[in-house]
C-alpha cells in the first residue's frame, strides 16, 4: 500500500494570517465574480457567478424556489436528480421561466409568500397598495403591485408613469388564498397572461404582476443570469439514465449538469462526461465529481468535464468514512487538486475550476476554501436552513428546525448517486436523517455571510477571488488555539438584552 506522508486535514485546522488592508481592500471593494466552467488562457469562462455559491444536489436542499432565490442573489444551484426525469425537468422550467425582475421582493414578501401573507402585511400596514420593486427601493422601476378591493381606485392613485405600465384588464381568479406568489406567477406564465391580476373568490384584487419586457429591463449586476436573461440553473445527474436524462434537461433549458456521485474517480463517470462531450461538444457543460487527489482531477478533466467537484466524507449528513472508511480531510482534498489545477493549467493553458463540496460549518471555512484554490463552494447544510428549501419547518421543543438528509440515507434512497456498476438499490446507508436549526429568508442570510467573507478577505489584503489564492497566507492551528478562538474563560452573559 501506498502511505501519505502526512494526515489529512480539515478547514477547523488553519486560520488565515491577515496581509497588507490596503486603502482599497474595503468591502465594496470586493468582487466575488468566480469563473464556473473551463476556459483558456486570455479568455473568459462561458458561465460565471457573482458569488461562488452553489447549493448541493440534494432533495433536501435543491429544488426550484432555492434555485430562484440563489439565482436572484447571484449563485447557482443544482437541481436534485434523485427524481424522475419529468419532475426534473418540470422544476428547471419553473427556474428557466424566471426573467430577471420578474417576481421581485420588496415590503418583506418573496416568491414562497402566499397570497394570505399579502393580504396580513396590507393589514398591518394598512397600505392599500404595495408596489413591488426591483431591488426594493422606492425609486427603481415599479415591477409589481398587490393591491386591494378596487382597482380604478388604487390605478387612479398611480402617478403617471406607474400607470404606464398597467394594461387592459381582464380576470384570472385564483380561489386559493394558499397558493404562493412564485405559484401564481407560474399560473400566468403558464396561460401566457401577462399583466393580469389575481383575484380571489371575493373579486378582491389581490395581486398584479406586471413582467416587463426583458429589453427594457435594468440588468441587476448580483443576479446569475445566462441567454434572455432568464436565471441560471444547473442540474445533476448519474452514471445510469444519463441518455434519456440529459436530452430532456438540455431541452427543458439546464445551464449546466453535474454528474453526481459520491465517488467520481470511476469509468462509469468518465464514461457519461465523454457521451456529453460526444453529443454536445461545448454546447452543453457538465462537471464532474467527487474526487480528493490529484489523479481524481485528471481523471475528470481528461474525459472532458468544466469542472470539478472535490470532497469525500466532509459533509454534515455523510457517514461514508464511517461505513466504508473512504474519505480524505477535506482541507487537503482542496489544497492538492489546486495545485493539480494549477500545473494544468501552467502546461495547457486551459483552467478548470474546482469546487469545494462539503464540511463547509463555519462562514470563514468559505474564504478558507477559496484561498486554498476553490474557484466556488458547495453546500447543503448551510442552504437546508432557510425559508426557500423543500423541506418542512417543524417546532423542536423551543426553537425551529429544518429537515435535512443525506442522498446517501434510507430516506432519499438516491442509489445511483453510489452505483458501483450492479445494484439497483441502496444495499447500506451512507448518511443520515437530521435537522438544522431554521434561519429565515436565504437573503438575509447570505448578506450576513458575504458581509464576513468581504470582510475577512480585506484583512487578508485581497479584493479578488484571484489575489486572494494568489496571496493568502495560512498556518495550522493546534487544538489548544483552536479553543483559544472561541470566547473563554468569562462567562457569558445571556443575549436577549
Ligand atoms: P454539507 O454542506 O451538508 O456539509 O455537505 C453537502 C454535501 O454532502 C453534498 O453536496 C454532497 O456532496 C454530500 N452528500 C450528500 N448526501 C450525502 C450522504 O448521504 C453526502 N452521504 O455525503
Amino acid at each position: 500500500a501506498y502511505y501519505y506522508e502526512n494526515a489529512s486535514r480539515t478547514f477547523s485546522e488553519y486560520l488565515l494570517v491577515p496581509n497588507l488592508t490596503r486603502t482599497d481592500c474595503v468591502p465594496s471593494n470586493v468582487n466575488l465574480k468566480t469563473p464556473l466552467v473551463k476556459f483558456k488562457s486570455g479568455e473568459k469562462s462561458a458561465l460565471e457567478l457573482n458569488i461562488p455559491f452553489v447549493s448541493a444536489i440534494m432533495q433536501s436542499v435543491s429544488n426550484d424556489s432555492l434555485a430562484i432565490s440563489l439565482a436572484r442573489c447571484g449563485g447557482l444551484s443544482f437541481i436534485y436528480s434523485s427524481q424522475s426525469i419529468v419532475e426534473q425537468v418540470e422544476m428547471i422550467k419553473k427556474v428557466k421561466r424566471f426573467k430577471a425582475g420578474f417576481v421581485v421582493s420588496d415590503a418583506n414578501l418573496t416568491p414562497q409568500h402566499t397570497l394570505k401573507d399579502v393580504i396580513q402585511l396590507k393589514k398591518r400596514t394598512g397600505h392599500s397598495t404595495i408596489a413591488i420593486t426591483e431591488d426594493g427601493s422606492s425609486t427603481t422601476k415599479l415591477m409589481g403591485l398587490v393591491t386591494t378591493r378596487d382597482y380604478r381606485i388604487s390605478r387612479d392613485s398611480l402617478d403617471k408613469k406607474v400607470s404606464e405600465f398597467m394594461t387592459p384588464i381582464s380576470k384570472l381568479i385564483v380561489g386559493q388564498e394558499g397558493i404562493s406568489l412564485s405559484e401564481a406567477n407560474d399560473i400566468i406564465w403558464e396561460h401566457k397572461l401577462n399583466n393580469l391580476p389575481i383575484i380571489d373568490k371575493n373579486q378582491n384584487l389581490l395581486y398584479f404582476v406586471f413582467r416587463k419586457d426583458y429589453d427594457d429591463h435594468k440588468e441587476n449586476p448580483s443576479e446569475s443570469l445566462d441567454s434572455e436573461k432568464r436565471f441560471v440553473v444547473g442540474a445533476g445527474i448519474n452514471t445510469r439514465d444519463y441518455e434519456e436524462r440529459v436530452p430532456e434537461l438540455v431541452k427543458a433549458g439546464a445551464d449546466i449538469l453535474c454528474v453526481d456521485s459520491s465517488d467520481g474517480f470511476s469509468e462509469w463517470q468518465g464514461k457519461t462526461i465523454e457521451y456529453i462531450k460526444r453529443n454536445y461538444q461545448e454546447n452543453v457543460k457538465v462537471g464532474g465529481g467527487n474526487v480528493v487527489d490529484r489523479e481524481g482531477f485528471m481523471y475528470l478533466v481528461n474525459s472532458g468535464a468544466d469542472f470539478v467537484k472535490v470532497g469525500i466524507g466532509g459533509g454534515s449528513i455523510c457517514i461514508t468514512r464511517e461505513q466504508k472508511g473512504i474519505g480524505r480531510g477535506q482541507a487537503t482534498a482542496v489544497i492538492e487538486v489546486a495545485k493539480a489545477r494549477d500545473d494544468y493549467y501552467k502546461e495547457t493553458g486551459i483552467y478548470v475550476p474546482i469546487c469545494s463540496d462539503g464540511g463547509i460549518v463555519h462562514d470563514y471555512h468559505i474564504v478558507l476554501a477559496l484561498a486554498m484554490g476553490a474557484d466556488f463552494v458547495m453546500m447543503g447544510r448551510y442552504f437546508a436552513r432557510f425559508d426557500e428549501s423543500p423541506t418542512k419547518k417543524i417546532k423542536l421543543g423551543s426553537n425551529y428546525v429544518k429537515e435535512y438528509w443525506g442522498e446517501g440515507s434510507n430516506r432519499a434512497r438516491n442509489w445511483e448517486r453510489y452505483d458501483l456498476g450492479e445494484g439497483d438499490k441502496l444495499h447500506f446507508e451512507e448518511g443520515v436523517d437530521s435537522y438544522v436549526p431554521y434561519a429565515g429568508r436565504l437573503q438575509d442570510n447570505l448578506e450576513g455571510t458575504l458581509s464576513k467573507i468581504k470582510s475577512t478577505m480585506c484583512s487578508c489584503g485581497a479584493i479578488s477571488i484571484e489575489e486572494l489564492q494568489r496571496t493568502a497566507r495560512m498556518t495550522l492551528v493546534s487544538s489548544t488555539s483552536i479553543i483559544e478562538g472561541g470566547a473563554h474563560d468569562v462567562i457569558l452573559k445571556e443575549k436577549n438584552y
